[in-house]
């Protein structure tokens, strides 16, 4: 059965991190895959993925990686479905590196690139619910309620508990 967005991720390490991802789309009623699809270790899992896409009827695709990130800008590559990438944060250079692998992509093959790590997978999450929303009256209304929910969730005076 066609899902809307496709969450993809480099490695099982990844999952921590866009599982966050997914809880929004679970929130949300959105229909979403999670797949294990690196760009080093699988390069034909890529190809494949990124050349069935749009027949398979994906509308967004979420995709994360950390260190030598290229997993979202190549699924851009292959793609014309808006990529959304989030840096997943890493060991040794904190997520700099990932951030600065997906986010300067050569004019022509753009990646929405999020923030590093989980705040980034909750809104690569927002960002593939607003893009779903332009045409789904009902999901809009929903993102709407959500997005009121969290303003009204915010205290107006700071607390010292
Ligand atoms: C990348 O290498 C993955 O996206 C992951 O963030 C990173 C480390 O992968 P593992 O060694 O934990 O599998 O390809």
């Amino acid at each position: 059965m066609a899902v809307d967005v496709g969450i993809i991720m480099g490695s099982q390490s990844d999952w921590p991190t866009m599982r966050e991802a997914a809880a929004i789309l679970d929130e949300l009623g959105i229909s979403y895959e999670a797949r294990i699809v690196s760009a080093h270790r699988t390069p034909d899992r890529l190809w494949t993925y990124g050349k069935t896409a749009a027949e398979r009827g994906l509308k967004v695709i979420i995709a994360g990686a950390g260190g030598a990130a290229h997993l979202p800008g190549m699924m851009a590559s292959k793609t014309r479905i808006p990529v959304v990438g989030v840096p997943v944060q890493t060991k040794a250079l904190s997520g700099v590196d990932s951030l600065y692998s997906i986010v300067q992509m050569p004019k022509g093959f753009p990646v929405a690139t999020m923030a590093i790590g989980a705040a980034g997978a909750a809104n690569a999450g927002l960002m593939a619910a607003g893009i779903l929303a332009i045409s789904d009256p009902a999901l809009a209304a929903r993102l709407d309620a959500w997005r009121d929910a969290l303003s009204a969730s915010i205290p107006e005076e700071p607390s010292d508990v």
